[in-house]
């Protein structure tokens, strides 16, 4: 059906790093040969995705000569051209080896800190040479096991000093990049410092250029938690600071599974889209999510399309919703200020005072009120299940 079609407009985009997936995990080898940046690009054109983004080490490997980066850069943006593709969001690799195995931008060690950071100047550099407009910090190993071994006021402080650091290095090439941070509350690390979408917003404006920074929010992070990822991405939206998401599935409190988008909890997921499409929001739809071990090839291709297909689907229930008459008659109804109270909230003022301390509020009938949720939540049920 042309209707669940990507299309270019839908700013749909995956990390290198998801197709490429191996299905390894700690108690299992590869199962599959990885799909190569190339392929990625020219597979994921065809399913109709705007783009992939990558980490530094997806593209051009971390123990690469100059002359290697240079050809492999150069190759790349040929296919991506001739693909039409396009790489919106690039990022750091600051987890993978050993060198990182105690945190990056954290590490107690100074010399370990100034590789990350200048590992990071230097993704950037390809980033910026790819058109990327986002560039997100995922810290990866940025936490600890051990309380004892690292003063966590003194790994903030590093992390803010790193994060600065690089502010200033894109300023001074003039670079017109943005940065998104991505909370993760715990994985691989034990516990990891700035679990949640919220303490990143709060350290975001402790940084020397706040406006230059946003999130990263991703489902599987705070559902893992247990928290209600819709309420994230609201905070960051109210905030003005969404600018990237990554989109995926997850059980909560289990370890990070990265589903294919929309495969698991149905409702959060339609929720999502609706919170994404009535809010307007500009940015990527970009899919964090790995293919299911069980899949050869074939299996990595029905996975791509499967999230974006079932965000479309989403995305069409989402319209039905809002053109729902008994739906919208119900929520109108919720909001309904006929003596216009609310606007004497708006700011507090002597005369505000005076009205809201004078109002007759009937405590014992106004609690005594039902308020349908019940029939609300069936509604919408209703139409995610396809009969309304
Ligand atoms: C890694 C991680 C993700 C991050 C990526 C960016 S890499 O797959 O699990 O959540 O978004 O560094
Ligand atoms: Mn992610
Ligand atoms: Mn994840």
């Amino acid at each position: 059906m042309s209707l669940y079609q990507p299309k270019k407009s839908d700013r749909f985009t995956f990390g290198l790093w998801t197709v490429a997936n191996r299905g390894r995990d700690p108690f299992g080898e590869a199962v599959r040969e990885a799909v190569t940046p190339i392929r990625a690009v020219q597979e994921l054109s065809k399913l109709g995705a705007y783009g992939v983004n990558l980490h530094d080490n997806d593209l051009v490997p971390i123990d690469a000569a100059p002359s290697e980066r240079t050809r492999i850069i150069t190759e790349f943006k040929k296919v991506l051209a001739d693909h039409d593709m396009k790489v919106p969001m690039a990022t750091t690799n600051l987890f993978y080896d050993p060198i990182f195995k105690d945190g990056a931008f954290t590490s107690n060690d100074a010399k370990i800190r100034a590789y990350a950071v200048q590992k990071a100047m230097r993704g950037i550099d390809v980033g910026v040479e790819l058109n990327a407009e986002i560039y997100v910090f995922w810290g990866g190993r940025e936490g600890t096991e051990v309380e004892s071994s690292k003063n966590p006021v003194e790994a903030l402080k590093w992390m803010r000093e790193c994060l600065n650091f690089l502010i200033g290095y894109c300023k001074d090439n003039r670079y017109p990049l943005k940065f998104a941070l991505e909370a993760k509350p715990n994985e691989p690390r034990g516990d990891l410092y700035l679990s949640t979408t919220g303490a990143m917003l709060a350290f975001i404006e402790t940084l020397d250029d706040p406006a230059m920074v946003g999130v990263n929010p991703e489902v599987a992070h705070e559902t893992m938690a247990g928290l209600n990822f819709v309420h994230a991405v609201a905070q960051a939206i109210d905030r003005g600071k969404l600018f990237h998401i990554d989109l995926n599935g997850q059980k909560m409190s289990r370890f990070d599974q990265d589903l294919r988008f929309g495969s698991e909890d149905i409702k959060t997921a339609f929720m999502l889209v609706k919170l994404l499409e009535d809010s307007g929001y500009q940015g990527s739809r970009h899919f964090d999510a790995h293919p299911y071990r069980t899949e050869d090839d074939a299996g990595v291709w029905d996975f791509a399309a499967g999230c974006m297909r079932t965000y479309l689907i989403l995305k069409e229930k989402v319209h039905r919703f809002n053109q729902d008459e008994e739906i919208q008659a119900i929520l109108r109804n919720l909001t309904a200020d006929p003596e216009k109270i609310g606007s004497s909230l708006h700011a507090y003022s002597k005369a505000n005072a005076t009205r809201v301390g004078g109002l007759a509020i009937d405590r014992i009938a106004t609690g005594k009120r039902g308020y349908g949720y019940e029939k609300l939540d069936q509604l919408t049920m209703e139409i995610i299940m396809g009969v309304r």
